[in-house]
């Protein structure tokens, strides 16, 4: 039989996690963070094709992709060459709560979609160690997220990620093929509210990238 994170479920999946107002507070402590730490927008190794999701970080070590060096975690922006700006307490206790892992994340990923932007598959394997869960927020519009197993070809499961949804990636599933299929444009006013103007989805990753010890 085949093994693989979509039968295993070996993500959990936390709907409505944060309420409305902790959604709001976490979305402006952002922009702040946007503003020291300005959203750019990566491109592919080798080809040199821009990704159609903006990102910024926060925390110790952020992750970038450019043509020459590629995708990798570094200490400082690829623009400013600043430090990245500190985790918000809100993500901090996120992962005190749930991650079941003895060290704080290293790296939350801000991920901005807009204007049809969407993420293929593709696994997640820039961190050194895998032991260490992935735990993801959304934010703002819904959008169609996919789950597989650690071969492309492996059955899929389709979960709808909601703002304020929370969903962690253990065990087999960290491994796991996964995108975002579509965002549902107009679906939530939060980012609309919040500032930025076109609306849209906000997905925020945190990681720890070392391990322990
Ligand atoms: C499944 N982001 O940043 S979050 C990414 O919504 C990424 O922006 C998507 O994939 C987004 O790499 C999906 C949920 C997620 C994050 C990490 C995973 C799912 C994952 C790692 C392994 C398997
Ligand atoms: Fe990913």
């Amino acid at each position: 039989m085949a093994v693989n994170a979509a039968e295993q479920r070996t993500f959990r999946h936390l709907p409505g996690y944060f309420n409305a107002r902790q959604q709001a507070e976490l979305l402006l402590h952002i922009k702040d963070i946007l503003e020291i730490a300005p959203l750019f927008q990566p491109v592919m190794p080798r080809t040199g094709k821009a990704f159609s999701v903006r990102m910024s970080n926060c925390g110790p070590l952020g992750w970038v992709s450019d043509k020459e060096r590629g995708y990798r975690y570094q200490p400082t922006h690829p623009v400013t060459e600043e430090a990245w700006p500190a985790m918000p307490k809100l993500l901090l206790d996120l992962w005190l709560r749930e991650a079941r892992y003895p060290a704080p994340p290293e790296a939350c990923l801000i991920n901005l979609y807009q204007e049809g932007a969407k993420m293929g598959a593709h696994q997640d394997r820039d961190e050194a160690d895998f032991s260490a869960p992935v735990v993801s927020v959304s934010l703002g519009d819904a959008a169609v997220f996919h789950v597989g197993g650690r071969k492309r070809t492996d059955p899929k499961v389709r979960v709808t990620l909601k703002s304020g949804d929370v969903l962690l990636l253990e065990g087999e599933s960290r491994l796991a093929y996964h995108g975002i299929d579509r965002v549902i444009a107009g679906s939530s006013e939060l980012l609309a509210r919040c500032g930025f103007a076109e609306g849209g989805r906000m997905n925020l990753t945190l990681r720890r990238v070392t391990g322990v010890g």
